[in-house]
C-alpha cells in the first residue's frame, strides 16, 4: 500500500484527510504534536479496516521533522521486507499543519503571534517538504498537496499576519511546481475558505469560544473538514500526468471573503 503522510493530522481538515486517505487504501502516517490525539485515530482509522500509524511531530523543530523523514523511511523499508519486495512507495504528502493567531489590525500586531504563524504554516511546510521531497521522488510517483487558505491569496482586516503567512505558503507552492518541472512529483494547492472546525477560530481566539462561534452565527453550512479531506484526496488521486495546481473551495454561503449570506439557502445536504 502507498504510504501518505499528513500533517497536523490531530484534528480538523488533517484528521478528516487521514480518515479519508485510508479509506481510499494508503497507509498514512499521521503527525501532529498531540500523541494522545493520534493514538485515538489511529485506533478510528484500524477499527474502519484501514491502516494508519502515529508518528508524533513538531513541524516547527528540525530535529522533530528528521525524525518524521527517518520514522516514514523505516516503514517504507520494514513494509516492503513483510511484503518480500522493494520499499513500499511514499507517494503522498499533505502539508496540513497550520493555524492563524490573533485578529489584530497590522497597527497592533502582535510580533509572537506572526512569529508563530510564519514558524508554523511557512517554515514548518518548508521543513517537512525538504525532509520528505527524496522520498517522494524515489516512489516516481509523487504528490504534494498544501492546504493553504483563501487567505493566500486575498487579505482582509484583522487578517494580516494569517494572510502573509499563507501568501507565503502559496509563494513556495508556486516556486515549488516550477522547481519540480520535469521530475515526478506533482504540487497542488488546496485553499480553503470558510470551514468550521473543533479548532480553527477557537484556537485564534485564544480559547474564547463565544467569539469563535460568531465568526459561523447564521451560516447556514460553513464547510466541514470532511469536504475539504474530499477536495484533497480527489487531486491525490488523478491519475500522476494530471496536476491540479490550484483547488479553491468555500461554501455555498460564502462567495468572498467578505460576502457571506446569512440564513438558509436552498437544500443543502
Ligand atoms: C481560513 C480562512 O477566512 O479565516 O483559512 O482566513 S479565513
Amino acid at each position: 500500500m502507498p504510504i501518505a503522510i499528513v500533517t497536523g493530522a490531530s484534528s480538523g481538515i488533517g484528521a478528516a484527510t487521514a480518515r479519508r486517505l485510508a479509506a481510499e487504501g494508503f497507509t498514512v502516517v499521521v503527525a501532529a504534536r498531540r500523541a494522545d490525539r493520534l493514538a485515538e485515530l489511529v485506533t478510528q482509522i484500524t477499527d474502519a479496516g484501514g491502516s494508519a500509524v502515529a508518528v508524533p511531530c513538531d513541524v516547527t523543530s528540525d530535529e522533530s521533522v528528521a525524525g518524521l523523514a527517518e520514522a516514514v523511511a523505516d516503514l517504507a523499508e520494514s513494509y516492503g521486507r513483510e511484503a518480500g519486495g522493494p520499499d513500499e512507495p511514499v507517494t503522498l504528502l499533505v502539508n496540513n499543519a497550520g493555524g492563524a493567531l490573533g485578529l489584530d489590525p497590522v497597527e497592533h500586531g502582535s510580533v509572537d503571534d506572526w512569529q508563530w504563524m510564519f514558524e508554523v504554516n511557512v517554515l514548518g511546510t518548508l521543513r517537512v517538504t525538504k525532509a520528505l521531497l527524496p522520498l517522494l521522488e524515489a516512489s516516481e510517483a509523487g504528490t504534494i498537496v498544501m492546504v493553504s487558505s483563501t487567505a493566500g491569496f486575498i487579505v482582509y482586516e484583522g487578517g494580516g499576519g494569517y494572510s502573509a503567512a499563507k501568501h507565503g505558503m502559496t509563494a513556495m507552492t508556486g516556486t515549488l511546481r516550477l522547481e519540480l518541472a520535469g521530475r515526478p512529483v506533482r504540487v497542488v494547492e488546496v485553499d480553503p475558505g470558510m470551514v468550521r472546525t473543533d479548532e480553527f477560530a477557537t484556537k485564534r481566539f485564544r480559547g474564547d469560544t463565544e467569539r469563535a462561534d460568531a465568526v459561523y452565527a447564521g451560516v447556514e453550512m460553513p464547510l466541514t473538514a470532511d469536504d475539504v479531506a474530499d477536495c484533497i484526496a480527489w487531486t491525490a488521486t488523478r491519475p500522476q500526468h494530471v496536476n491540479i495546481d490550484r483547488i479553491v473551495v468555500r461554501p455555498l454561503a460564502q462567495a468572498a471573503q467578505h460576502k457571506v449570506a446569512k440564513g438558509p439557502i436552498g437544500k443543502q445536504s
